[in-house]
């Protein structure tokens, strides 16, 4: 396992639209593994594939803060129903850092994926885990958080992003 490279806002591969995968094979395994660890390093509660480069329908998340990790592996997710009941969530993202901001989502999503082993699974999701998972395959799309802020915010959050990479660009060259 190791630890990938998160891409930042503004770059414009985070806002492809990633590939279904067609078969849960060990460099997809190996791909959920890598961004696990990644997503515990940083950390953050979870990750989509897109953010360390890989535009494939993958997604990793892990709610447990205590010792005993549990993770989770989502390939192909598919919400089939949303609840109308919307909940609000101070939300952050690994690929806009240090950024945070009030999200409405629909409470409660039922989704359809294939776990790590490959297998058809379904799941009921309600409070963070349904706002994660949301969140999550937002990134499926290309769409990040701040999509859904006033332009003025977001401008404000892109620019500020864009001067503070350039400033380590220049530390690093
Ligand atoms: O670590 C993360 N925390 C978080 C908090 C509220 C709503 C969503 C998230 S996901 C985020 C990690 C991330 O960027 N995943 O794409
Ligand atoms: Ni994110």
């Amino acid at each position: 396992m190791k630890i990938r490279k998160i891409l930042t806002e503004p770059d414009p591969f985070l806002r492809q639209v990633s590939h279904e995968v067609t078969k849960v094979d060990d460099t997809i395994r190996e791909l959920m593994d890598d961004m696990l660890e990644t997503m515990y390093a940083a950390p953050g509660i979870g990750l989509a594939a897109i953010q360390v480069g890989v535009p494939k329908r993958v997604i990793v998340i892990d709610l447990s803060r205590e010792e005993k990790k549990t993770p989770l592996y989502f390939v192909n997710p598919k919400i089939i129903i949303k609840s109308k009941n919307i909940s609000t969530y101070e939300e952050g993202c690994l690929s806009v850092p240090g950024q945070f901001a009030e999200i409405d989502r629909p409470d409660q999503c039922h989704i359809t994926y294939l776990d790590y082993n490959g297998q058809k699974k379904e799941l009921k999701a309600e409070g963070l885990l349904a706002t994660c998972i949301q969140h999550e395959m937002d990134h499926l799309e290309g769409i990040l958080f701040i999509d859904y802020l006033s332009k003025l915010k977001k401008n404000f959050i892109v620019k500020k992003l864009s001067k503070q990479k350039k400033v380590l660009e220049r530390i690093v060259v």
